[in-house]
């Protein structure tokens, strides 16, 4: 309008969209046969857990099925996944690790 003292301006704010890595969960699932202290081990070695961390966890697989050891970028879940499948399948543990989109 051609009011004095009005001139109408409109703030926009603009939001950059950064870009964020899409984050994967590494998985732990629960069976009969692995040793409880094997899983404790593993949960140490590979994750960085204290034993007291990598004890509940284990526990949580072991009375839920499954539990979410960590979440990490696609590349690092790959290797955890591996490195724990790998152990797992040279000690003969039936052990099973994997990874979804978080
Ligand atoms: N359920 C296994 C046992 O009783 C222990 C276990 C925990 C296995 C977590 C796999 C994952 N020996």
């Amino acid at each position: 309008t051609g009011n004095p003292g009005n001139d109408e301006t409109v703030i926009t704010k603009t939001r950059p969209k950064t870009q964020r890595p899409p984050m994967y969960k590494v998985l732990l699932l629960n069976d009969d046969y692995t040793p409880m202290e094997f899983v404790v081990h593993i949960l140490e070695r590979f994750f960085g857990l204290t034993h007291a961390q990598a004890f509940e966890i284990m526990l949580t697989v072991h009375k839920k099925g499954l539990a979410v050891v960590g979440v990490f970028s696609f590349e690092v879940a790959e290797t955890k996944v591996a490195q724990v499948m790998d152990f797992a399948r040279r000690h003969q543990h039936p052990l099973q690790c994997t990874m979804e989109k978080d």
